[in-house]
């Protein structure tokens, strides 16, 4: 069994997780409109991974016996104003969950739900991953901004990005590397 602030706590955090998977479609759509497709399979990958991260919580509420709710996503962003400013959103949103991760974290430990601590380190460090990821861009764009070549030479960079997991309902992809 979970403890239901433990589940209220993990049913926020499916919450977070779609609205990331959401945000990171939004910018998968701003960025195919400005002729920008590499950054767009970045965001693309993202996106998926994200509701991986979404099913993470889903199955592990599921698999202690316990209720999933799922809840109204907020309104985003449809569009930015440079391809600048939506890494830099990226970096917030991210800075963002790993606040969320951590308030789970020291949920879990007040209400000793040892049987948590697995899935939230995983979360920890994929954390460290996401951050470092999209504040690497958005500190290289800013190096770049006024550069239409620097722009596109970092949009094919960005399009190599390998995902290699399948379907998010597969619970075997759960176990890719970030
Ligand atoms: Fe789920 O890590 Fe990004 O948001």
């Amino acid at each position: 069994m979970i403890e239901k602030k433990i589940r209220d706590a993990m049913n926020d955090q499916i919450k977070h997780e779609l609205e990331s998977f959401y945000i990171y479609l939004s910018m998968v759509a701003y960025f195919h409109k400005q002729g920008l497709d590499g950054m767009a399979h970045w965001m693309r990958c993202q996106a998926h991974e994200e509701m991986i991260h979404a099913m993470k919580f889903f199955d592990h509420i599921i698999d202690r016996g316990s209720t999933v709710i799922l809840q109204d996503l907020k309104q985003i962003k449809t569009t930015w104003k440079t391809p600048l400013e939506a890494w830099q959103d990226a970096y917030e949103h991210e800075k963002f969950i790993t606040g969320k991760i951590n308030n789970l974290t020291k949920i879990s430990r007040e209400e000793n739900d040892y049987t948590s601590e697995p899935i939230l380190s995983w979360f920890l460090n994929e954390q460290i991953e996401e951050e470092k990821n999209t504040e690497k861009v958005a500190r290289e764009l800013a190096l770049v901004e006024k550069s239409k070549q620097g722009i596109l030479m970092l949009d094919r960079e960005l399009a190599a990005r390998v995902f290699v997991a399948g379907s998010s309902f597969d619970p075997t992809a759960y176990n890719v590397a970030p």
